[in-house]
């Protein structure tokens, strides 16, 4: 008898409850304005099991999202982060800037061998954030605005403007060796034709600690009217050894820029194959566990992400 009603059980989930995230419903059932209702939709995220039964959709690490949904599947990250667009979601992406990249790595310290500062060494990330809150509680000039996953600096490019958000890590045992990486779209050119026009990283210096002249910039900078479109690399402090490579940089596309430092030497690069890179020796010692900054002069600039990751 028991067997019997058994096999005459057939649960029927019911319908009325919102659609996934992606827009799924239970078999049987349709997404309409957002809600699942009784149709002839073919859902995914409850499974029938082999008696019939629904049965609840597997999430190994409970963050609410289904195995079959979920870009990391063993670490919870209910917010799908995906900086770098390629499936494998921010929490479990070794180098969650860089798209595609094989997610080797040879040190085994969990930053990819494509963006690891020191391949041969354990490193630690120091900081990652794809911006997941908008704008954060950093030191920062006051041009700035955030949304979800992005932040943008609007700045002019006259003799006082250049905005700056100063990232902020936890101070570690050196800084002798580690880089900085961020990724950024130019959505316009602003301030005036006549000056330039640029983005990027900075390195600031300990000892010369008087403002943004003191510091080193890696960045893509543009001259009147677009000409000269570069990469460089500059010591800002004493304006001197500055190195350029041609590099045709336009608005609304996506770089992702990184600067270094091991021991004296600076390098500042664009992330991909066949892109510039450039590096010089510099006697600036990095300050503290503020030491880098993103920036804008004479463009809008959005940043979507910055990591910064070297020794303990
Ligand atoms: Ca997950
Ligand atoms: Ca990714
Ligand atoms: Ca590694
Ligand atoms: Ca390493």
């Amino acid at each position: 008898m028991l067997l019997l009603l058994a096999a005459c059980y057939q649960p029927t989930i019911r319908s009325g409850a919102p659609c996934s995230t992606s827009n799924e419903c239970p078999d049987g059932q349709m997404c309409i304005a957002q809600v699942c209702t009784l149709g002839a939709g073919s859902g995914v995220m409850p499974d029938a099991g082999i008696d019939g039964t629904i049965q609840p959709a597997v999430d190994t690490d409970k963050d609410g999202v289904p195995d079959n949904k979920d870009n990391c599947r063993d670490k919870p990250n209910i917010d799908q982060a995906d900086e770098d667009g390629d499936a494998i979601g921010d929490a479990c992406d070794l180098c969650p800037q860089i798209y595609g990249t094989a997610n080797t790595d040879s040190d085994g310290d969990g930053i990819g061998d494509a963006c690891d500062p020191n391949p041969g060494a354990h490193d630690t990330v120091w900081l990652y954030t794809g911006f997941p809150a908008g704008l954060p509680a950093w030191s920062r000039s006051p041009n700035w605005t955030g949304s979800t996953g992005s932040v943008v600096a609007t700045s002019g490019n006259g003799t006082n403007d250049g905005d700056f958000l100063v990232t902020q890590f936890p101070m570690p045992p050196t800084l002798d060796n580690f880089s900085a990486t961020m990724t950024v779209t130019v959505q316009a050119l602003s301030g005036t034709a006549s000056g330039d026009h640029s983005v990027g990283l900075e390195i600031w210096d300990k000892n010369a600690n008087s403002g943004m002249g003191a510091a080193i910039d890696c960045g893509l900078d543009q001259k009147p009217a677009g000409s000269n479109s570069i990469l460089y690399l500059q010591d800002d402090n004493t304006n001197n050894q500055p190195k350029s490579a041609p590099f045709s940089w336009t608005v609304n596309s996506q770089y992702v820029l990184t600067m270094s430092r091991h021991g004296s030497t600076y390098t500042c690069a664009l992330v991909g194959a066949g892109l510039p890179s450039l590096s010089f020796t510099s006697n600036f010692v990095p300050r503290d566990g503020n030491a880098v900054d993103i920036w804008a002069f004479g463009t809008t600039a959005q940043y979507g992400s910055v990591q910064i990751a070297g020794k303990q």
